[in-house]
């Protein structure tokens, strides 16, 4: 009796056979996992039992609050009034105040909610929490109050509406434009209206039950993708890409698998950057590169390097202010939401990388970055960029296979070389081999993912 396992191993999965069993051990992640048990006995039959691993049976994989488990993986979710860390598996609580909530006077956040409270004078509206009715109304409206007349030591006030701010005359009720004074929680686009404001979003996203975050639209999902038919459907955040099967590659104008004894065709060259905006130049930022031989640059090299690009921007931001103002007293707000960039935002400047010495080997990369569609913001600022490249130097190192040796603005302003080195890992892969009979256990302790495999004897009829 032999056991294997197949497809791409969870990084540090350990694995341990035995004359009946095999036992395969990793930390869960949420990191979606495609492997296959093959058991064989002597006479070289084999079975390939499907395995349907639950990560949320232990410890809830992880997840702080609730676990859902997927095909091959599994989400962690929070419960309302709190929104998914960075991290995916912690649960933060949402700031429905800030930087504006909808109670009609006070808003005071609470873990996992928010209370309305009210002025002096004002108390809670017992029909309505998020409204505040006067203590002490007028008796008579002698100020000529638009909306609210109340008694304040005994004289007459008056005050507004939620959504709407006292004029000067101190009777009058304006319409609070909360659009362009940035008192909304929009994600994307805000529209303002007579006594409130509307949230909406660009293609490609959807407006969430809630209001004001936009939601990717997996149009894989929703059948609305046009791809080729050789190709598949891979969804992105705001769009989605047409691309070849795993084992398959872009040949004759379709994805094909190989000829026996075919080399795969040299990986896509790099795409063709779009002529950059003044503005766009002028905002780049220019990476010096170690060991990068740029006639190697590919498609692929091109991809993998925006993608790192894009999430530390996105872990920058979270942490950084909203990274929208450059000013170093803006005000620290806990947003609705994170701002999320993908690689679509990362844009390389034309004719780079360029390749400065050969020996020893020397390239640079000028690139800049957009906000996410549906932000208030074009660019990112240059000092920004700097700061974000800065701050995960070793993995987009890693991610061109070079070693960045200075990270500084295309037009010199600020100029601050920094060193640094990286060690790329590399994902385990096993082969296959064949099998028969099984029953699988699954069991775990702890953080740790155990799978067993037993094997067990079938009587065979000759
Ligand atoms: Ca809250
Ligand atoms: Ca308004
Ligand atoms: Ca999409």
């Amino acid at each position: 009796m032999t056991f294997s396992v197949t497809g791409s191993l969870p990084s540090g999965a350990q694995i341990s056979t035995n004359a009946t069993a095999v036992t395969l051990t990793w930390n869960a992640t949420t990191k979606q996992i495609d492997i296959e048990f093959v058991v064989a006995d002597d006479s070289n039959q084999s079975y390939r039992p499907t395995t349907n691993i639950d990560e949320c049976a232990v410890n809830k994989g992880g997840c702080q609050q609730n676990c859902l488990n997927t095909h091959g993986s599994f989400v962690c979710t929070c419960d309302p009034g709190y929104r998914l860390n960075l991290d995916k598996k912690n649960c933060d609580d949402v700031d429905e105040c800030s930087p504006v909530g909808d109670c009609m006077q006070i808003c005071e956040n609470t873990i996992g909610g928010y209370n309305c409270k009210c002025n002096a004078d004002f108390k809670v509206d017992d029909t309505n929490p998020k409204k505040c009715i006067p203590k002490d109304p007028c008796q008579q409206n002698s100020l000529g109050c638009k909306h609210i007349c109340f008694l304040s030591d005994g004289k007459e006030k008056c005050s507004c509406r939620a959504g709407y701010a006292l004029e000067q005359d101190g009777k009058t009720c304006t319409d609070v434009d909360e659009c362009t004074t940035n008192m909304n929680n929009c994600n994307q686009q805000c529209n303002n209206t007579i006594g409130d404001f509307s949230c909406s979003c660009v293609d490609g996203f959807t407006l969430d039950s809630n209001g004001f975050t936009c939601n990717d639209i997996d149009e894989c999902r929703e059948w609305t993708f046009k791809c080729q038919e050789s190709m598949q459907c891979q969804n992105t955040r705001g769009s989605y890409k047409c691309v070849c099967g795993e084992g398959l590659y872009w040949i004759d104008n379709k994805c094909q698998g190989l000829e026996k004894g075919a080399k795969p065709p040299p990986p896509p060259p790099a795409s063709v950057p779009k002529t950059p905006s003044d503005e766009e130049t002028s905002q780049s930022v220019k990476l010096e590169i170690q060991g990068l031989n740029v006639s190697e640059w590919n498609q692929h090299l091109e991809e993998t390097f925006k993608t790192v690009v894009a999430t530390s921007a996105t872990k920058h931001c979270s942490e950084a202010d909203n990274c929208k103002s450059t000013t170093a007293s803006a005000r620290r707000k806990r947003a609705a939401d994170y701002v999320i960039f993908t690689e679509d935002q990362v844009h390389i400047l034309p004719g780079y990388p360029k390749q400065i010495s050969q020996d020893p080997l020397l390239a640079t990369l000028a690139f800049y970055l957009q906000f996410p569609p549906g932000s208030s913001t074009d660019i990112i600022k240059k000092g920004i960029l700097v700061s974000i490249v800065k701050g995960s130097l070793a993995d987009i190192s890693s991610s061109i296979n070079g070693n960045i040796s200075s990270v500084q603005t295309l037009f010199a302003e600020t100029t601050t070389p920094q060193t640094t080195s990286v060690t790329p890992t590399r994902p385990t892969e096993k082969d296959n081999s064949n099998i028969k009979n099984y029953i699988i256990a699954g069991s775990v302790a702890g953080g740790l993912l155990v799978i067993i495999v037993v094997a067990v004897m079938r009587m065979e009829m000759p």
